[in-house]
C-alpha cells in the first residue's frame, strides 16, 4: 500500500484504533483532516492534525458530496492502479486463507476476525459488500476474538457468523465454546502456526534475536495436539487441513453446506510459509516499478 505511486495530498482520518501500520508512510505527505464526533483529539503515527471538525462523520460527508467539485478524479486514479495489481502463488497461510474465504463466505453473513496478523492479511483482501466484518481490537491482543464471534452468532438471525483466528488468540479464549447455546449457524477458522507468528514477522526481532522469538516472545510450542479434543467436547465438528490441497478440497463445505453442528476449522501452517506468504504479498508487485 505504502507503494503506490499516487499518494494523498489530504487524509480524512476517521474511527478509532487502526493497526494497519503499513499506512504509515501515506501520512507522511499528505494534510490530515481529524472528524472527531465526540471533541477528542486523536493523531496517528504522530502526525500533527491539520483541521478538525467537531460534527457527525455523516453531516460531514454530507456537505462534502454535495460540493459538485469534490471529485477530482483521484479515487479513479487509485482504482486504476489497483484494480492493476496481480495476486501471487501463495503457499498455505494467513493470506491464502483469507483468499480463499473471500470467494467462498456466502453473501450476507457476518465475519469476525482477530487482530494483528490475521487482520493485516484480512487487509489484503476485498470481500462482497454483503458480508459483516468487525474486529474486536480489544488490547491489540490474543483476548476476546473468540468470545466475540460467539456473543455475535448467539444474536444473528438466520445468518451464518464465521470467525478466523490465530492459535494463540483460539487457545487464550477457547472457553467461549463450551457456551451452552452457540448452534450450528457458528463457524471458526483457526489458522494454527503453533506460535504467535507474528513476532517472527516483525523485522526489529527478526533481525536481532531471529529464532530465539520462538521461545522468549512467541509462545512457540505452547499447545501440543491442536484444538480437536475441545472442539468435539464442546459438540463441534471438527475439520482440519495442513495442506493447500486439502484445505481446498474443504473450504466450500466449510463456508456453504449444511451441518447440523457448529464447525471448527483448524488449519496448520508453519513460520516460514507465513513470512513468505507475507513477503509475497508485500513485494509481489513491486517488480512492476511500483
Ligand atoms: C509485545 C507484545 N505483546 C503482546 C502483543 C499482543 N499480541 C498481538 S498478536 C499476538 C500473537 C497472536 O498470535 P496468534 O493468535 O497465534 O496469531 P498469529 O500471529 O500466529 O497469526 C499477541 C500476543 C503484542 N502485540 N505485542
Ligand atoms: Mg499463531
Amino acid at each position: 500500500m505504502s507503494k503506490l505511486k499516487n499518494t494523498p495530498e489530504i487524509i480524512i482520518d476517521i474511527g478509532d484504533v487502526s493497526g494497519e501500520y503499513y499506512a504509515a508512510p501515506l501520512f507522511q505527505n499528505a494534510e490530515i483532516w481529524r472528524i472527531s464526533e465526540n471533541g477528542s483529539f486523536t493523531y496517528r503515527f504522530n502526525i500533527p492534525v491539520a483541521k478538525t471538525f467537531d460534527c457527525k462523520e455523516k453531516y460531514f460527508f454530507e456537505l462534502l458530496t454535495n460540493k459538485s467539485d469534490c471529485r477530482n478524479g483521484y479515487y479513479d486514479l487509485v482504482k486504476a492502479e489497483m484494480d492493476s495489481l496481480t495476486k501471487p502463488d501463495l503457499p498455505l497461510c494467513n493470506s491464502f486463507v483469507v483468499q480463499r474465504l473471500a470467494k467462498y463466505i456466502p453473501q450476507g453473513s457476518s465475519l469476525h476476525h482477530a487482530v494483528s496478523n490475521t487482520k493485516r492479511n484480512m487487509n489484503f483482501q476485498e470481500f462482497d459488500d454483503s458480508i459483516d466484518i468487525s474486529c474486536n481490537i480489544g488490547v491489540c491482543g490474543i483476548d476476546g476474538a473468540v468470545s466475540t464471534v460467539v456473543g455475535q452468532s448467539l444474536v444473528a438471525d438466520n445468518k451464518k457468523v464465521f470467525g478466523i483466528v490465530g492459535d494463540l488468540a483460539f487457545f487464550y479464549d477457547m472457553n467461549a465454546l463450551g457456551q451452552k447455546d452457540i448452534s450450528n449457524n457458528l463457524r471458526i477458522i483457526l489458522i494454527n502456526n503453533n506460535r504467535g507468528v507474528e513476532f517472527r514477522l516483525n523485522p526489529g526481532l527478526e533481525n536481532t534475536i531471529g529464532e530465539k522469538t520462538d521461545q522468549l516472545i512467541a509462545a512457540h510450542g505452547h499447545n501440543k495436539g491442536g484444538a480437536k479434543g475441545w472442539a468435539e467436547s464442546c459438540g463441534f465438528c471438527y475439520l482440519t487441513a495442513d495442506s493447500k490441497q486439502t484445505f481446498d478440497a474443504q473450504i466450500n463445505r466449510f463456508c456453504n453446506d449444511d451441518f447440523d453442528k457448529p464447525v471448527l476449522f483448524e488449519v496448520f501452517t508453519n513460520a516460514e510459509d507465513e513470512k513468505l506468504g507475507l513477503k509475497l504479498m508485500q513485494t509481489h508487485n513491486r517488480k512492476k516499478g511500483r
